[in-house]
């Protein structure tokens, strides 16, 4: 190999570097309320224990960037904090739409396992639905890339329900029981489901893991 053929590649993967540092990745971030979302947002900003939030997320707040960094890799990605309860569903969509969600995190936690609360479950529904629908609300016909490439379901609040080293295939974890249907309908549509078992507000590792494998998976 030449030294310029040599001094190219090493050009060309710095500019990659820098290109997957600056491009930012748009990810939609939903959920029932009360599962961790604002939570997740504040530890993609700040990366460590995650204070208490006490304050309910009102509507869809601007898009912001975070610098994902991990095992010397790094992107940027962009993201909304939006409110979980039904009257914000339709800022969900606004935002999928506007923005040209990429990937998907639906949050969820395990509240729905010890009550007949259907919130996370119907907040599910509404979401399969619209990524699934072949149209936008306004009628426009979806395109190829208005699709999401990939969505996951975050089992949140690990620390809370589960001893994370003992759980030894995440994916079939009964926690995401109540979503299967809904999983089966995106992939009928060709859109990849990854399941994920997470604690927002304490480790701050998995948190960027997660989002990693996301990019490099999907
Ligand atoms: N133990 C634990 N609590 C969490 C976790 N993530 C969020 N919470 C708590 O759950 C509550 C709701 O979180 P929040 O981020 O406001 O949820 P949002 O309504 O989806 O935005 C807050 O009291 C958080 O501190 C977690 O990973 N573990
Ligand atoms: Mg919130």
């Amino acid at each position: 190999m030449s030294v310029f053929a040599g001094f190219a590649i090493v050009i060309t993967e710095a500019v990659y570097g820098f290109w997957k540092k600056i491009h930012a990745i748009q990810f939609g971030i939903y959920g029932a309320t009360r599962v961790g979302k604002t939570t997740l947002h504040q530890q993609l900003r700040t990366r460590g224990e995650v204070p208490n939030i006490k304050k309910r997320t009102v509507g869809r707040e601007r898009a912001t960037r975070k610098l994902i960094k991990i095992d010397g890799d790094a992107h940027t990605i962009k993201s909304a904090d939006i409110g979980g309860e039904a009257i914000y569903f339709k800022e969900w969509l606004k935002d999928i739409q506007t923005r040209k969600v990429k990937y998907i995190i639906f949050m969820i936690d395990n509240r729905h396992l010890n009550t007949s609360d259907m919130e996370q479950q119907i907040a599910w529904k509404f979401l399969i639905d619209i990524i699934c629908e072949d149209t936008w609300p306004d009628g426009k016909k979806k395109k190829n890339n208005d699709y999401p490439l990939a969505v996951a379901l975050w089992a949140n609040k690990a620390d809370l329900w589960a001893d994370i080293n003992s759980i030894e295939n995440p994916s079939q974890h009964p926690i995401f029981e109540p979503f299967r249907y809904g999983m089966r309908k995106l992939n009928e549509k060709g859109i990849p489901t990854h399941q994920y078992v997470v604690s927002a507000k304490t480790d701050s590792e998995m948190v960027y893991r997660g989002i990693m494998t996301m990019i490099e998976q999907y």
